[in-house]
C-alpha cells in the first residue's frame, strides 16, 4: 500500500520525458516594485498593512531577481531542469490592469523566455499568481464580473507577445487562495473578511480562467491549464459531525474548484451551504460554466499537506484523540465552515506547521484520477520549508528538504504506476522568497538567499535535486541532517 512504496529505500525511476522542472512567483522573487513603470498590486498595498505581514516585510526588492535575472536562469541550467515556471506580473504588462500593454513590462519576460529558451529550458508561464493591479481591486476586485473580463484581455496581451515562445500557460495558481483567504479569512491581500464576496470571487477567478482560455488559445498558445492546491480533508474521528465537518472542507478547499472545472457544475451541497451569503455564488451567469469547464490541456496540482478537522466545538474529543489543536485565531471561513483545523501530534511537520505526509499526495493523486476525467496532470509545487541555516562550512545541509522531495516524488511516481497520468513535477521553489503573510521567515528554496547581499548560494537539495533531474531517478533516501 502507499506507505510502502512511499518510504521504500529502493532507487525509483521515472519515465523518459518526465518534466522535471522549479517555480516561482512573479511577487515572491522580482523586487523592482517601482522599475519601469510597474503598476501597483494588492499585496504591495497589502503588505503595507500594520500586522498583515510578519516583520512588516514587503516584496519591493525580495530577491531582486528582476536585476539578476540572468544569473537565476544559469542557476537553472546549472540545475539541468527541464522546464521553468515563473509567473507574469499583471502589473507589469498593464499598469492599471486594463488598456493597452506597457512595453518595458513585456519586454522583461521577453527576455526571461528568450533566455529559458537559450539554454533548453521549457517556459511555463502562470498569469496570475495573486498580484491583482490594485485599481481593479479598487473597482470591486475578484467580487465583480469586470475583473475576469479584464483578466481575459491581460492573457490576450501575454498570449500576443509571448505565446510563441510559452510551452504552458497556466491560468491562475491557487484559485482558492485568492478567493476565500484573499476575501474570507482575509490573511491574503486584498485582506478582506466577507465570506459572500469570497465566494463571488471564487465564480469570477473561475470565470476569469474560462475566458482566459480561449483569448490565449486565439493568440496560439500551445498548451492552457489551471493550477489547484488540493488536499486530502480527513475528519479527526469517526464521529458523524466531524466527518459531516470534513465534507465542507473538503467542498471549500477542493470540489468548489474541481467540479466547475471538470464537470461543469458546482457541489450542490456548498451551494446550499453559501446560499444565505450575498453576493456568493448568485453571480453565476448562464452559459458561465460551459466556459469555465472547456477542456484543458492539462490539470496543475499544487500539494503539500493533509487537512485534518473536527466540527466545532469537538475540540476536547480531538484531543483525546492524539490531535493537537492550534490556539483558535480568528477566521470567517472556518467559523462559518464551523470546524476547527486539528494536527496529529505524532506527525512530523515543516516549518510552516504543516504535516508532512507523503502518502497523503498519492491518495490525493489517485482520488481525483478516481473521481473525474482528468487532463494529463503536473505536479506544478512541492516542497517544504524549514529551518535553514548556513553553517560554518558555508554550505546550507538541508537533508530534511531532500527527504521530503524524495518521498512525495516517490509518491508521485507510485501514483503514476496506479495509472494516473502525471507528466511532470515542479519543486517549489527554486530560491527562497517572499512567503506571503510570513515574509522572509520561512525558506523553501533549493538555493539559499542571503538578503542583505542578494548572493545565491545552492543548498545540499539543489544538488541532490539536481542527480535526479540527471538520472531521472531517485537514489536511495539520503538521512535527514
Ligand atoms: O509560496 C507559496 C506559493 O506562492 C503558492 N503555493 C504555496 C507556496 C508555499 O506556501
Amino acid at each position: 500500500m502507499t506507505d510502502t512504496v512511499a518510504t521504500s529505500a529502493d532507487p525509483v525511476r521515472f519515465p523518459d520525458g518526465f518534466l522535471w522542472g522549479a517555480a516561482t512567483a512573479a511577487y515572491q522573487i522580482e523586487g523592482a516594485a517601482s522599475a519601469d513603470g510597474r503598476g501597483v498590486s494588492i499585496w504591495d498595498t497589502f503588505s503595507r498593512r500594520p500586522g498583515a505581514v510578519h516583520n512588516g516585510d514587503t516584496g519591493d526588492v525580495a530577491c531582486d531577481h528582476y536585476h539578476r535575472m540572468d544569473g537565476d536562469l544559469d542557476l537553472l541550467a546549472e540545475l539541468g531542469v527541464s522546464a521553468y515556471r515563473f509567473s507574469i506580473a499583471w502589473p507589469r504588462v498593464q499598469p492599471t490592469g486594463k488598456g493597452p500593454a506597457h512595453q518595458p513590462g513585456l519586454d522583461f519576460y521577453r527576455r526571461l523566455v528568450d533566455g529559458l529558451r537559450a539554454r533548453g529550458i521549457s517556459p511555463v508561464a502562470t498569469l496570475y499568481h495573486w498580484d491583482l493591479p490594485q485599481p481593479l481591486e479598487d473597482a470591486g476586485g475578484w467580487g465583480v464580473r469586470e475583473t475576469a473580463e479584464r483578466f481575459a484581455d491581460y492573457a490576450a496581451l501575454a498570449g500576443q507577445a509571448l505565446g510563441d515562445g510559452v510551452d504552458m500557460w497556466i491560468t491562475l495558481n491557487e484559485p482558492w487562495c485568492s478567493s476565500w483567504l484573499g476575501y474570507g479569512s482575509g490573511r491574503h491581500a486584498p485582506g478582506v473578511t466577507d465570506v459572500g464576496r469570497a465566494g463571488a470571487a471564487n465564480h469570477h477567478l473561475l470565470l476569469g480562467h474560462g475566458m482566459a482560455l480561449p483569448a490565449l488559445r486565439a493568440e496560439g498558445a500551445a498548451r492552457v491549464g489551471i493550477t489547484l492546491n488540493l488536499a486530502p480533508v480527513r475528519a479527526a474521528t469517526d464521529h458523524p459531525d466531524d466527518v459531516a465537518a470534513a465534507q465542507r472542507v473538503d467542498g471549500n478547499q477542493n470540489r468548489l474548484f474541481t467540479e466547475p472545472l471538470l464537470e461543469g457544475r458546482y457541489p450542490t451541497d456548498m451551494l446550499e451551504h453559501y446560499a444565505r451569503h450575498r453576493p456568493g455564488f448568485s453571480v453565476v451567469a448562464d452559459g458561465d460554466l460551459d466556459l469555465i469547464s472547456a477542456p484543458m490541456d492539462f490539470l496543475g496540482v499544487n500539494y503539500y499537506f493533509p487537512a485534518f478537522v473536527v466540527a466545532r466545538g469537538r475540540e476536547a474529543e480531538a484531543l483525546r484523540a492524539g490531535f493537537c489543536v492550534a490556539p483558535r485565531e480568528a477566521d470567517a471561513v472556518a467559523d462559518d465552515l464551523g470546524v476547527t483545523a486539528v494536527h496529529r501530534s505524532e506527525q512530523p511537520r515543516t516549518l510552516m506547521g504543516w504535516e508532512v505526509d507523503a502518502p497523503a499526495m498519492r491518495d490525493l493523486l489517485t482520488g481525483l484520477s478516481a473521481s473525474y476525467r482528468l487532463p494529463p496532470v503536473y505536479v506544478t509545487e512541492n516542497g517544504a520549508s524549514f529551518s535553514d541555516y548556513q553553517g560554518p562550512d558555508g554550505v546550507v545541509h538541508d537533508g530534511e528538504r531532500s527527504a521530503y522531495l524524495d518521498t512525495h516524488l516517490r509518491a508521485v511516481r507510485s501514483a503514476m504506476t496506479a495509472g494516473v497520468d502525471i507528466r511532470g513535477y515542479f519543486v517549489w521553489s527554486l530560491l527562497d522568497n517572499f512567503e506571503w503573510g510570513h515574509g522572509y521567515s520561512k525558506r523553501f528554496g533549493l538555493v539559499w538567499v542571503d538578503y542583505p547581499s542578494g548572493g545565491r548560494l545552492p543548498k545540499d537539495s539543489f544538488r541532490w535535486y539536481q542527480t535526479v533531474v540527471a538520472t531521472n531517478e531517485l537514489p536511495a533516501p539520503p538521512a535527514a541532517s
